[in-house]
C-alpha cells in the first residue's frame, strides 16, 4: 500500500503541470516538480487527464463502451457521498470529468458515537479530504451538508441551483443489525430511508428538470430463501391465472426493516416512473467489501471506511479484520447462508455505467443486480482460514435467516455493458488483511460479537451462549487478550528478537 503524502497547501495555482495520461501533452493539470514524481508512482496517476482545447477531457473522459458520454461539466449530486461506497465514488466520478457535489448529514460519522466504534481506518473530515482531492487531482468537488429526509425546500433549492444531470443515492443508514437493535433505530431506518428517497423523487419532480435518479438498493429485497431458478433483474415473468403474460415486479422478501425500507423505495420508484416519467434505476448491490481504490490510494487523507463492529461490518471485511488480529472467525449459525459479493472499486465502475446509460423518460425503472460473485459464509471463512491460520468460531445466529440458501443470481445487465468484475483474489484479500493489521491498535475488540439480535428468541440463544463458560465469547476475549499482551511485549522488546523470544517464553512458563 503506498500513499502520496502532499502538504495540504498544494494548490493548482502554485505548482507546475504534469504530463496528461491521456494525450501525454503538458496541461493545465497543475502539480508538479518533486509532487510530479511521486503522483507518477501512486496508483491513481494514470488517470489525471487534461483538457482539450474546447473545455472536453481529453479521450478516457469521454464515457466507456457503454455510454461514450462526455462527462465533463456535468454535475451529478452524490447524496451520502460521505459514506464507505459514496466517498470512493465521488472520486472515481470525479476523475471521469464529472463536477460532482456531495450531499450528507454526516449521520454515519454521528452512529460511529452512538456504538462508541470507529471506523478500523482514520478517516479525515470531510473538507480536509476534499481538499486534498480538489489540490490532487485538478477537479472540484463541493459539499453540501443536508439531511435529505428531512430539509425538503434545502434540497429542493440545491437541485435548481445546481441542475445535475444525475442524482446517485447513497444517503440511507444501511446496516441490518443496527435496524433490528430497538424500536428506536428501526423507526430511524424506516423514517430516514423512505422519506429520504421519497424527498429526493418529488423535488426532482417539483424542480421540472429531466435528471436521472441512480439509487443503491441491495439484493436483500429478493430475499434469501431458495431462489427456485436464478434471480433475474427486477422484474419476472409470469403467465396470470387469465393465460395472459406479465413482467411483474419480483416479489419483496426482505429479511430485517433496513431490507423492508428497501422494498418501500423500490415501490416509490414504480409509482414515480410510472406516473411522472422519472428516469430511475436501481441498482441491487451484494454485500461489499475491500475498502480501498485507485483514487483513495492517492493520498493517506483519502482513506475510506472499514466497518468491522457486528452492527456495520460486512462479513468479507470482518473475517479479514478478525484474520489480522488473531481473532476466531464469527461463523453466524451453519455459515450455509450465500450471499452475493462485489468489490468496493467495482461498485464505482458499475455506477458510472449506470449514468452512462440511462433509461429513456417513460421506460420503466431499470434495475440492475449489481453483483460479482456469491459465496457461502462458511467457504469464506474456510478460504480466510486457510490464508491466515485464522481459526473458525460457529457461534449462534443472531439474525432469523435461513441457515442454508442456494444463490443463483444474473448479472446480465452490467455484463452486456463490458463490465469485467473483481472476484475474491488473494492478493486483493491480502491486501484488505494489510490494512486490517496496520489499524488493530484502533480495534475495540468489545465490538466484535453480535449486539442486535432479529427477535427475542436469537437474543436469548446468543445469550446464553455468551455465558457459558466455554463460549466463543470467552475464545474470543482470551484470544485478543493473548495478542494485546504479545502487541506489549513486542513494543517492551523494541525491536530485540532474542529479548522478545525470552520475554515470551517467560509467560509461557506461567502457571
Ligand atoms: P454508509 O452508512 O457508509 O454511507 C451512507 C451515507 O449516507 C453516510 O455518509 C451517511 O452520513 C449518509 N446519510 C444517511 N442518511 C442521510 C440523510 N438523511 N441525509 C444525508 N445523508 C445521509 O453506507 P454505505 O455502505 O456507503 O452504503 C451506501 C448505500 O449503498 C446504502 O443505501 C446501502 O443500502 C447501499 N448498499 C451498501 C452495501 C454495503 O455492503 N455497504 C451493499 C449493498 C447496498
Ligand atoms: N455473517 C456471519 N458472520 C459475521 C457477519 C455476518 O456469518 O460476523 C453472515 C450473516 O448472518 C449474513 C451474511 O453473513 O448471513 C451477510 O451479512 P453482512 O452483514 O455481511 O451483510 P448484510 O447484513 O446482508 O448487509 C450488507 C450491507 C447492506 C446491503 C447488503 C447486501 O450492510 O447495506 O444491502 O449487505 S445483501 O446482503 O446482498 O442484501
Amino acid at each position: 500500500m503506498t500513499f502520496v503524502t502532499l502538504p495540504l497547501c498544494a494548490s493548482r495555482s502554485v505548482v507546475p503541470s504534469l504530463k496528461c495520461a491521456a494525450c501525454r501533452r503538458g496541461s493545465r493539470l497543475g502539480l508538479g516538480g518533486r509532487l510530479r514524481s511521486k503522483l507518477r508512482s501512486s496508483p491513481g496517476s494514470s488517470s489525471l487527464r487534461c483538457l482539450q482545447p474546447n473545455g472536453t477531457p481529453s479521450a478516457g473522459h469521454q464515457g466507456n463502451k457503454a455510454g461514450n458520454v462526455n462527462t465533463f461539466g456535468k454535475t451529478v449530486l452524490v447524496l451520502g457521498g460521505d459514506g464507505f461506497c459514496g466517498w470512493p465514488t465521488a472520486l472515481h466520478l470525479s476523475d471521469l470529468g464529472y463536477s460532482v457535489v456531495i450531499v450528507d448529514n454526516l449521520s454515519r460519522r454521528k452512529i460511529d458515537i452512538e456504538l462508541e466504534c470507529e471506523s478500523l481506518t482514520p478517516i479525515a473530515a470531510p473538507s480536509e479530504r476534499i481538499a486534498v482531492w480538489n489540490a490532487l487531482s485538478d477537479r472540484e468537488i463541493r459539499f453540501e451538508f443536508m439531511d435529505v429526509a428531512h430539509e425538503y425546500w434545502h434540497l429542493l433549492e440545491l437541485i435548481k441551483r445546481e441542475q445535475p444531470c444525475a442524482i446517485v443515492h447513497f444517503a440511507e443508514q444501511r446496516a441490518a443489525p443496527y435496524s433490528m437493535k430497538g424500536s428506536r433505530q428501526k423507526r430511524y431506518t424506516v423514517d430516514n430511508n423512505v422519506n429520504g428517497t421519497m424527498s429526493v423523487l418529488t423535488a426532482v419532480v417539483e424542480s421540472n428538470l429531466d435528471i436521472h435518479v441512480v439509487h443503491l438498493g441491495t439484493m436483500g429485497v429478493y430475499g434469501y430463501g431458495s431462489s427456485g431458478g436464478k434471480i433475474p433483474e427486477g422484474y419476472l415473468d409470469v403467465v396470470l391465472p387469465s393465460g395472459e403474460r406479465r413482467s411483474i415486479l419480483h416479489p419483496a422478501y426482505p429479511g430485517s426493516v433496513y431490507h423492508a425500507s428497501k422494498c418501500l423505495d423500490a415501490l416509490l420508484f414504480q409509482f414515480f416512473a410510472r406516473n411522472d416519467g422519472l428516469r430511475i434505476t436501481d441498482l441491487h448491490q451484494g454485500v461489499v467489501w475491500g475498502t480501498f481504490t485507485q483514487n483513495t490510494m492517492r493520498h493517506e487523507l483519502l482513506m475510506n471506511r472499514y466497518d468491522y463492529d457486528s452492527d456495520y461490518g460486512t462479513v468479507l471485511n470482518r473475517f479479514l479484520m478478525q484474520a489480522a488480529c488473531g481473532l476466531p472467525l464469527t461463523v453466524y449459525g451453519s455459515g450455509g447462508q450465500t450471499r452475493a459479493f462485489i468489490h468496493i472499486s467495482d461498485t464505482c465502475k458499475c455506477i458510472a455505467l449506470a449514468l452512462a446509460n440511462p433509461p429513456n423518460r417513460g421506460d420503466r425503472v431499470k434495475i440492475y443486480n449489481q453483483v460479482a460473485e456469491t459465496h457461502r459464509v462458511r467457504d469464506l471463512a474456510a478460504l480466510v482460514a486457510r490464508k491466515t491460520g485464522a481459526s473458525v468460531h460457529q457461534i449462534p445466529n443472531p439474525r432469523n435467516e435461513a441457515s442454508e440458501n442456494e444463490l443463483d443470481v444474473s448479472n446480465q445487465n452490467f455484463r452486456s455493458l463490458g463490465w469485467d468484475p473483481v472476484t475474491l483474489e488473494e492478493s486483493l484479500l491480502e491486501e484488505v488483511v494489510g490494512v486490517a493489521e496496520r489499524y488493530r491498535h484502533r480495534i475495540r475488540r468489545d465490538k466484535v460479537m453480535p449486539s442486535s439480535f432479529w427477535n427475542r428468541e436469537r437474543e436469548e440463544a446468543c445469550r446464553a451462549n455468551a455465558t457459558n463458560s466455554s463460549d466463543a465469547l470467552a475464545e474470543i476475549s482470551a484470544a485478543a487478550s493473548s495478542e494485546w499482551r504479545d502487541e506489549v511485549l513486542k513494543q517492551l522488546a523494541n525491536g530485540d528478537d532474542k529479548k522478545l523470544e525470552r520475554m515470551r517464553s517467560a509467560l509461557r512458563d506461567e502457571p
